[in-house]
């Protein structure tokens, strides 16, 4: 069953706040203007978890207002300077480790020992690595200058690692920040903003505005920003490409995918197996770069679809706090009935259903790990984003036919390739239509390689220097006898 002690810190944390968190504005904890909070909720459970501030136009002026005034002395911190405070937030995340981990998995319903051991140790190094940058950047970003006030908004996936991605370039390089975490998944937001303040974070230079998309399109609309910065789907992608035309905003944009997992016949099969568990099963299936299109080459395919079933059987479903499990909730009721619905258009449209027989915690939002086989191209399940732990596959004869049917979609995220053929892996990866290719591997991720996609998957990095000069400017300095202060 779930660790008590791990429970009693991350319990202790929402009773100091008396459950209701207000926005994070210059510094301190304000609840909205209009007074209007909205629920959080525990997926697994389905038990109120805490009260929230519902931002408003008040709340996000004020917001703006502040990350205005902060944003000149932060700009004008020599980088080493501000790399110190970029360095006592990695550490801070460091320390409280442990009570993150626990937020992010009540608040999300995620299995603690994934945030445990990848969102907050990956957090940590994107804050780690950017103060770098930071340090560097009189030599490295010469001729830049911040774009200045950066509104970002975020999804509830991986809630505080997509924080992370933004706000250390964003500060680094001397921006500041309002961001606006997903409703499903505030809590680890404001947690850290009570960590950066005791960190000694100027007031302002954070600002966190807390509630739904209104609140998120409040940000994207507001006169005074200089950047919008957006993970999510698709669809709100495209409002905010939309909306942010022709205003001379920034923007950049990771929205969804539907990423090829190919499989040649000469793969290390168990190591194929293994992959496709971490690509698909991984937080749910609720994963912008899963692998969820199984691209299996004929030959090796009922072998590969055998193994595949008889591992799902083995994978336990259960509280996101016991750390004995595989796979946890999902993020609220909605997404679920998504699930559910689009596997039922699967099999309406012919797919074969494959899903162990395993007993599901009840009262909360969980869903087993489903593979969906003698799947079409052109269907939906083959087409959509899933965003949960569900598989299609299909299979292909040739590697020109996987290539083909690996670019047959709108989106350009990432791919994943197995064979222990170096040569004919190398050459299909480097025909797909993909933001990051993976070979005889899936998921990796580091804070020093940008991430980001193609085509409908966005467009922008994330992360090492590219990640970098997406919160910059380039300014030339042009004259004659232009000499440097001494
Ligand atoms: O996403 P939304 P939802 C995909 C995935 C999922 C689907 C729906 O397929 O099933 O999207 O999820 C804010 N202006 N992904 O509805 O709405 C919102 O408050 C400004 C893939 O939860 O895009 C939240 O903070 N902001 C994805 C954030 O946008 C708006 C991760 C994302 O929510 C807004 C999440 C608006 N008009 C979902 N409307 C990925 N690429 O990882 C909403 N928001």
């Amino acid at each position: 069953g779930p660790a008590p002690e791990a429970d009693t810190e991350a319990r202790q944390w929402l009773a100091r706040h008396k459950g209701k968190f207000g926005h994070f504005i210059n510094g301190t904890f304000v609840e909205s203007v209009s007074g209007k909070t909205f629920d959080s909720f525990e997926p697994a459970t389905g038990a109120l978890l805490a009260k929230i501030a519902l931002g408003g136009r008040d709340d996000v002026n004020a917001a703006v207002a502040a990350a205005r005034k902060a944003q000149g002395p932060w700009a004008k911190l020599p980088g080493h300077a501000r790399a110190r405070h970029l360095y006592a937030l990695a550490r801070m995340v460091q320390r409280h480790a442990r009570l993150i981990a626990v937020v992010e998995a009540l608040d999300n319903g995620k299995p603690v020992r994934e945030t445990r051991d990848i969102d907050i140790p990956l957090a940590a190094r994107h804050f780690y690595h950017h103060a770098g940058w930071a340090q560097l950047q009189e030599t490295e970003f010469a001729d830049q200058v911040p774009v200045g006030v950066v509104g970002q908004v975020i999804p509830w996936n991986f809630p505080f690692l997509m924080l992370a991605w933004k706000v250390a370039p964003a500060l680094a390089l001397g921006n500041t920040v309002i961001l606006k975490p997903a409703e499903f998944t505030p809590l680890t937001a404001l947690l850290f903003a009570e960590l950066a303040s005791a960190a000694g974070l100027p007031p302002g230079v954070l600002n966190i505005v807390t509630g739904e998309g209104e609140t998120g399109a409040l940000i994207v609309e507001h006169e005074d920003i200089d950047k919008i910065a957006f993970t999510g789907s698709t669809e709100v992608g495209r409002l905010i490409r939309e909306k942010t035309a022709g205003s001379g905003k920034s923007l950049t944009l990771e929205l969804g995918g539907k990423s090829p997992f190919i499989v040649f016949d000469d793969a290390d099969i168990d190591g194929a197996v293994e992959g496709v568990v971490d690509a698909i099963w991984f937080n749910q299936g609720q994963v912008c770069c899963a692998g969820s299109r199984l691209l299996v080459q004929e030959g090796v395919a009922p072998l590969f679809h055998e193994r595949l079933a008889r591992r799902m059987g083995t994978l336990r479903v259960g509280h996101p706090l016991d750390k004995a499990i595989d796979m946890a909730a999902i993020v609220a009721p909605v997404q679920l009935q998504r699930i559910e619905g689009m596997v039922a258009k699967g099999l309406a449209e012919g797919a074969s259903l494959h899903q162990p027989k395993i007993e599901l915690p009840k009262g909360g939002s969980f869903y087993p790990p489903t593979l969906l086989t003698n799947v079409q191209p052109t269907s939906v399940v083959a087409s959509e984003e899933i965003f949960g732990p569900v598989a299609v596959s299909m299979t292909f004869r040739t590697p020109e036919e996987a290539i083909q049917l690996a670019n047959h979609t709108r989106y350009g995220l990432a791919a994943s390739v197995w064979s222990e053929t170096i040569g004919l892996a190398l050459h299909v990866a480097a025909k797909l239509a993909a933001g990051v290719v993976w070979v005889n591997a899936t998921n990796l991720f580091d804070a020093s390689s940008g991430f980001g996609g193609k085509r409908e998957s966005g467009f922008g990095r994330e992360g090492g220097k590219e990640g970098g000069y997406e919160y910059l400017k380039p300014k030339a300095w042009v004259g004659r006898k232009l000499r440097a202060e001494s």
